[in-house]
């Protein structure tokens, strides 16, 4: 039996259609605590989108053996001199890792292991990015356009946000004479 085709991805952008694509949404209003620059968050319209992500979750999150699709796309934009980018977490399954494609745009991986060293990948399309366990991770747009890239991860990984939330990473992607620098948190 051929099964219709239900899920398709357009590589120039990233977009997922289907039927069973979820789309959530992160405004400037959904980021308190993340940025390092909290006033010059609050100076933002707080409806101002930073990011959203497409996924296809085919099982039940926690599901053992499964593995998840998404695409993000993060607008152009910084808050103070850091550049927009994504909330960040650890798994909560910590040794689970996660792959990732840079689609369109200009990006950065930012990853942080346990013992809290940081460092950064560039991301640029077509670029490859392993995403070892044990690993904090977030993607910061370093673009003027929209920065667009592929996940896949398993659906048992779980989001650990609370422990970058409460502690941050220890370096923060800032922009500095118009480049991407990592500068360490006091
Ligand atoms: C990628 C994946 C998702 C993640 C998303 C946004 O698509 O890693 O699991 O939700 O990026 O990142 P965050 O959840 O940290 O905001
Ligand atoms: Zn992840």
């Amino acid at each position: 039996m051929i099964l219709p085709q239900s899920l398709t991805m357009d590589f120039s952008t990233g977009a997922l259609s289907g039927a069973d694509v979820e789309e959530v949404s992160r405004t400037i209003a959904d980021l308190p605590g993340v940025f390092g620059d909290e006033a010059a968050r609050r100076a933002l319209a707080p409806v101002t989108l930073v990011y959203r992500v497409q996924s296809h979750l085919p099982v039940a999150a926690g599901t053992e053996g499964g593995l998840f699709w998404g695409t993000t796309f993060i607008q152009p934009g910084l808050v103070g001199d850091e550049y927009f980018m994504t909330k960040g977490h650890f798994h909560a399954k910590r040794d689970h890792g996660e792959y990732y494609v840079a689609c369109s745009g200009e990006g950065a991986l930012i990853l942080m292991d346990e013992e809290r060293h940081t460092r950064f990948e560039p991301m640029r399309p077509g670029s490859v990015h392993y995403v070892p366990s044990n690993m904090a991770h977030r993607v910061a747009n370093t673009g003027a356009s929209v920065f667009s890239f592929f996940a896949c991860w398993p659906s048992d990984a779980g989001h650990d946000y609370d422990s970058i939330l409460r502690d941050g990473f220890s370096a923060r992607l800032r922009c500095i004479s118009g480049q991407p620098e990592l500068v360490s948190t006091p």
